[in-house]
């Protein structure tokens, strides 16, 4: 029963007869396979542990029931450029008949086309394209996502997508990150002149965007068709004469070394990493960066150089999963879908999946006090799964599993 003073869709109360997810909550607060029950007060976690250890205070709250359902933390999207104008099925096509994703961009389609689309964009257009497929993102259980710019490639337009991005966050009641990905691609009437564009980014773009509050990470596409390891490392310097964490797109097509040159920047993440090398690896395990795997971009390319998942595990680099959603190369928008692709195309076993789009994830966005783990004082994130084991999250192709998503303290589906 509901107190007066209680929204309809508050969390708060006691969550009872759940079934933790391996990984789910601080190891030393559950029993494996014991029921268990969580307590949520004023939208945070007040309690979560077996059912049985319930201190006797909490008993009278609220009843929530669980029913049996699996719980895990509210999934995370470490790695999205969700905000953009239009779409490139014509470059589909294009790779059908042949073409390949390098061709494509050299010939003035690829991520320059999508910039075209964006400036022509209005900033409520950009928001209800968005919104509509952070919906289907949310609908799968995301409490945490982040959204780059990239598409812009000027002020007004860089600015826009963050806007939008910030907007969406508050229109739906998730956590967004934004990341300035000002270094994306070169725009058109910069063709010829990458270092200008770059001084532009540097000195103009990125610390007007800072101060108004739109940027909380920086992030570079390094690669022989985007930006050089020097040019990366200038917007690096410029992030952090800001304060602001970096990230990187790195090794994604060839092994430039941007992973260990992100590495000594202190980087949150290294993401794509097919081409990664052992010394890239070192570095990163050195730095604390996660690796975040990118299967979605791996298989809309037909990648077949795997990421050296055997040399992370083995090194102990955290590793997280996420869609990458673009228009490009990774038109994704389920991150279960993520998941069976880790584990299927990179040999992931499911626990690693599930901490991929959790806590790792958590991890690559600055976000692992507050997101990826069900834990006393974090905010209310989790979410009811109807299935009858853990691994068929990673299993189904295009389930619905999703029974309740509790987001912000709020019950959200
Ligand atoms: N992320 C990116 O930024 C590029 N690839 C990727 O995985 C390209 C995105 C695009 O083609 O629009
Ligand atoms: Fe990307």
């Amino acid at each position: 029963m509901l107190l007066p003073h209680q929204a309809p869709d508050c969390a708060d109360g006691l969550w009872t007869d759940l079934r933790l997810a391996p990984g789910a909550a601080p190891a030393s607060t559950t029993t494996p396979d014991a029921p268990a029950a969580i307590v949520v007060a004023q939208g945070r976690i007040a309690w979560v542990g077996d059912a049985s250890a319930l201190p006797a205070h909490f008993a009278h709250l609220t009843p929530h029931a669980g029913a049996g359902a699996w719980v895990t933390p509210g999934l995370v999207d470490c790695h999205t450029h969700l905000v953009y104008g239009g779409q490139r099925a014509n470059e589909f096509a294009l790779r059908l008949a042949g073409a390949s994703y390098e061709e494509v961009a050299r010939a003035g389609g690829g991520i320059v086309s999508s910039v075209r689309a964006t400036r022509q964009a209005s900033e409520d257009e950009l928001f209800a394209s968005a919104a509509a497929r952070l919906e289907l993102l949310l609908a799968e259980g995301v409490c945490a996502i982040e959204i780059k710019s990239g598409y812009g490639l000027a002020l007004a337009h860089e600015r826009k997508q963050l806007r939008v991005a910030r907007r969406l966050g508050k229109a739906f009641g998730v956590t967004v990150r934004t990341t300035f990905l000002g270094a994306h691609a070169l725009p058109p009437e910069y063709a010829g002149r990458s270092s200008d564009s770059i001084d532009l980014v540097c000195r103009n773009r990125l610390p007007a965007l800072a101060a108004e509050g739109l940027v909380d990470a920086v992030d570079v596409f390094c690669e022989r068709i985007a930006f050089s390891l020097e040019e990366t490392e200038r917007v690096f310097k410029a992030a952090q004469a800001l304060g602001l964490p970096v990230k990187l797109h790195a090794e994604q097509l060839s092994d430039m070394g941007g992973a260990a040159l992100a590495a000594r920047y202190g980087a949150l993440s290294c993401d794509h990493i097919e081409h990664l090398s052992p010394a890239g690896i070192a570095a990163m395990r050195d730095a604390g960066s996660v690796a975040v795997l990118l299967p979605g971009a791996y298989y809309t390319l037909r990648d077949t150089h795997l990421p050296p998942i055997e040399a992370l595990r083995q090194a102990g680099v955290p590793m997280a999963v996420s869609t990458d959603h673009n228009p490009g190369t990774s038109p994704c928008l389920s991150l279960l879908t993520m998941m069976n692709m880790a584990c299927t195309l990179f040999r992931l076993t499911v626990p690693e999946a599930l901490a991929g789009v959790t806590q790792h994830a958590a991890r690559a966005l600055g976000l692992q006090d507050t997101h990826g783990v069900i834990a006393v004082g974090m905010p209310a994130n989790f979410v009811l799964w109807g299935v009858n084991e853990v691994a068929e999250l990673a299993y189904w192709l295009g389930a619905r599993p999703v029974q309740c998503v509790v987001r912000q303290g709020r019950i959200a589906a």
